[in-house]
C-alpha cells in the first residue's frame, strides 16, 4: 500500500474549514456539526493507527456532542479496555485535525506511526456509533472514508448510546479472556443489565414508578429497550421527552445539564409529590434525579447524592457480608461540601478530589478495591477491582445473610458499566438500592442537605490565563487573585468558591456554596466581579 497516496486521495474529499484551531479536550473534539466533516475523517485515521499500535485491538469511535444544542456535534475515541483515548493520544488528535494540506496529514500519520513502531499493514479493528443528531450520518459517511483510506475493519453499531458503545468494544476486547466482559452487541448490553438488575432486587419490593426525561435523545428509545428486557413485573419506567424525530427538541429545556444547571424541572413536566424523576443527557452518560414535595418544592438528587447513595449501600453490604474491602468515594471541586463532609465524618469512607474530567476521576478511583466516583453533574460509576472481585467470587459464606450480601454485590458488579458513566445503568443502580431500602426520593434526600451554591460562567480575555493547582481548588496565576477570593470567601458561612479554566467552552467557570442561598449567590457574583 501507498500510504500517503491513499490518505491524500481520500482527504481531499474531507477539506478542513479555513480558520478553525481545532483541540482534542475532555470531551474529544466538539463543536458545529458542520464544521467537523475533516475532523471526523481525520479521526478515522488516527482509530486505525492506534488500533495498529495495538495490535488489532478495537478501538471504538463515539459520534456525539452529548449535552450540547442540536446543531453541535463531537467525536471522541475509546480504548480498548472501554475507557477514554489515552492521554499521550490526545495531542497527535489534535496534530492530525489540524495539519493544513492532505500532504501534511500523511506526514503526521507517518510521523507518528514512526516515532511509535507501528506496522503499518498490521491489523486495525474499530467499531462507531453516533446520536440522534442530523449530522450524524454525514459524519459517519467521513469516519468511514477515513477507515477505508487506511485500509481499517470497522464494524458501524449504528445509532447507541456513549455508554454502549464503551460496552460494546471492552466486550470485544475482553471476549477471549478469562474474564469477558460481556457480549458484544447492543441485545448483550440488554440481556446483562436486565439480568442483573433481577437478581439485585429479587425479592424486593418493585419500586414505584419513575418517570425520565430522555433530553429527546437516544436513551429515551434505549431506556424503552433495557425497561421492555427487564419486564413490567420488575420495573416501572415512564419516559418523557423523547421525541428523537424533532432533533432541534434535543437537549432543549430539559435534560441533565439543564435540570442540573437551572436547578430546575424539564421545561412542561407537572410532577406529582414525593415521586422519583431523572433526567438524562444527550447520550445518556449523564443523569440526575429530582421530585417535588408536598409545597411543590424542587429538590435536585445530583451525582454527589448518587454517590452518596451508593456508598452507603456498599459499605452496609461489605460489612453485613464480613468481606474486607476498602471503599473509596472520588469527586471534584464541583461535589457540594455537604456531600464530602457526610462522606468522610458519617459514611467513614475515605474521598478523594481529582480536576474536572470524568478520566481523572476514574483513574483515581481504580486506586481502591470499590472505587464510586461521580461528578456533581452525574456523571460516574463504581469500579470493582480484580482483587475485589477475586474476593467476592471466592468468599466462603458463614449464613445465608452473608451470602445474600455477597450475591448482591456480585451482581451489583454486573449491574454497572464500570466502562464508564452510564446514565441507564445508574438508573437501575439507584432504583435497586431504593427498592432495598424501600425508599422513595424524600428518604434518600435526607442524608445530608446540599449547601446552597452557585455556578456561574464568566467569559474573560484569556483563559489560560487561569491555572490552578490542589486539584482546581486554588488559583496559582493571575497572580494576587486567590488572596482576593479568600478574603471573599471568609466573610460567609460555610463559605467556598473557587476559579477554573473550562476545557470545554471558552470560559471560566466560578463555583461558590453558602449556608444560604442568598449568601451562595452573593458570594458568586463577588468573585465573578473579580475576573472582570
Ligand atoms: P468544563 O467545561 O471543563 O467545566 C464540563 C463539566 C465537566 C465534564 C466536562 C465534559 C461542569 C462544571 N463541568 O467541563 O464536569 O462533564 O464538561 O463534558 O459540570
Ligand atoms: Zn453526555
Amino acid at each position: 500500500q501507498h500510504w500517503p497516496s491513499q490518505i491524500a486521495k481520500f482527504s481531499t474529499l474531507h477539506p478542513r474549514p479555513e480558520g478553525h484551531k481545532f483541540v482534542y479536550g475532555t470531551a474529544g473534539f466538539r463543536l458545529l456539526g458542520s464544521l467537523l466533516d475533516s475532523v471526523v475523517f481525520r479521526v478515522g485515521l488516527l482509530a486505525a493507527l492506534r488500533s495498529r499500535k495495538l495490535d488489532g485491538e478495537t478501538i471504538g469511535v463515539m459520534i456525539t456532542a452529548s449535552h450540547n444544542p442540536p446543531d453541535d456535534n463531537g467525536v471522541k475515541l475509546i480504548d480498548p479496555q472501554g475507557e477514554m483515548l489515552e492521554a499521550s493520544w490526545e495531542t497527535y488528535a489534535t496534530r492530525f485535525a489540524n495539519a493544513e494540506t492532505d500532504a501534511e496529514l500523511a506526514n503526521e500519520y507517518l510521523a507518528v506511526a514512526e516515532a511509535l513502531k507501528i506496522n503499518l499493514d498490521g491489523p486495525a479493528n474499530v467499531v462507531f456509533a453516533r446520536d440522534t443528531r442530523a449530522s450524524g450520518p454525514a459524519l459517519v459517511a467521513a469516519l468511514k472514508d477515513g477507515l477505508q483510506a487506511v485500509a481499517a475493519d470497522y464494524t458501524d453499531y449504528r445509532i447507541l448510546t456513549t455508554p454502549q458503545l464503551h460496552y460494546i468494544v471492552k466486550c470485544i476486547n475482553t471476549a477471549t479472556t478469562a474474564t469477558p466482559y460481556g457480549k458484544p452487541t447492543e441485545e448483550g448490553y440488554y440481556e446483562k443489565l436486565a439480568t442483573a438488575f433481577q437478581i439485585v432486587t429479587m425479592g424486593k419490593p418493585k419500586s414505584p414508578v419513575i418517570t425520565v426525561d430522555a433530553a429527546n435523545g437516544v436513551g429515551g428509545p434505549k431506556l424503552k429497550e433495557l425497561a421492555r428486557y427487564i419486564g413490567s413485573d420488575h420495573i416501572d419506567i415512564n419516559v418523557v421527552k423523547d421525541k428523537i424525530d424533532a432533533v432541534e427538541k434535543l437537549n432543549h429545556q430539559c435534560g441533565a445539564d439543564f435540570v442540573k444547571t437551572q436547578q430546575k424541572l424539564p421545561l412542561g413536566l407537572e410532577p406529582a409529590p414525593f415521586e422519583l424523576y431523572a433526567s438524562l443527557d444527550g447520550d445518556a452518560d449523564r443523569i440526575v434525579f429530582y421530585y417535588v414535595d408536598e409545597a411543590s418544592k424542587f429538590h435536585l438528587l445530583d451525582g454527589d447524592k448518587i454517590a452518596s447513595l451508593v456508598a452507603m449501600f456498599i459499605r452496609d453490604l461489605l460489612a453485613v457480608s464480613g468481606v474486607d474491602l476498602q471503599v473509596g468515594i472520588v469527586q471534584t471541586a464541583y461535589a457540594n461540601g455537604s456531600s464530602s463532609k457526610y462522606l468522610m465524618d458519617i459514611l467513614k469512607v475515605p474521598v478523594t478530589v481529582t480536576p474536572t474530567g470524568v478520566k481523572h476521576l476514574h483513574h483515581a478511583a481504580q486506586l481502591f478495591d470499590i472505587g464510586i466516583y461521580f461528578e456533581a453533574n452525574g456523571h460516574g460509576t463504581v469500579l470493582f477491582s480484580n482483587s475485589a472481585m477475586k474476593a467476592l467470587e471466592s468468599f466462603e459464606a458463614q449464613n445465608p445473610g452473608q451470602q445474600d450480601a455477597v450475591t448482591t454485590l456480585l451482581s451489583l458488579a454486573a449491574l454497572i458499566n464500570q466502562t464508564v458513566g452510564d446514565a441507564l445503568s445508574d438508573l437501575l443502580l439507584v432504583t435497586a438500592i431504593l427498592s432495598h431500602k424501600v425508599w422513595g426520593p424524600n428518604e434518600w434526600n435526607l442524608a445530608y442537605t446540599d449547601l446552597p451554591n452557585r455556578l456561574v460562567r464568566v467569559v474573560v480575555k484569556d483563559r489560560m490565563a487561569f491555572k490552578t493547582e490542589d486539584a482546581e481548588r486554588r488559583l496559582v496565576e493571575p497572580k494576587g487573585l486567590q488572596a482576593q477570593i479568600d478574603a471573599l470567601v471568609k466573610k460567609y458561612k460555610s463559605g467556598r468558591s473557587f476559579v477554573r479554566a473550562s476545557g470545554t467552552e471558552d470560559a471560566v467557570r466560578v463555583y461558590a456554596e453558602a449556608a444560604t442561598r442568598l449568601e451562595a449567590d452573593e458570594l458568586a457574583v463577588k468573585v465573578s466581579d473579580l475576573l472582570k
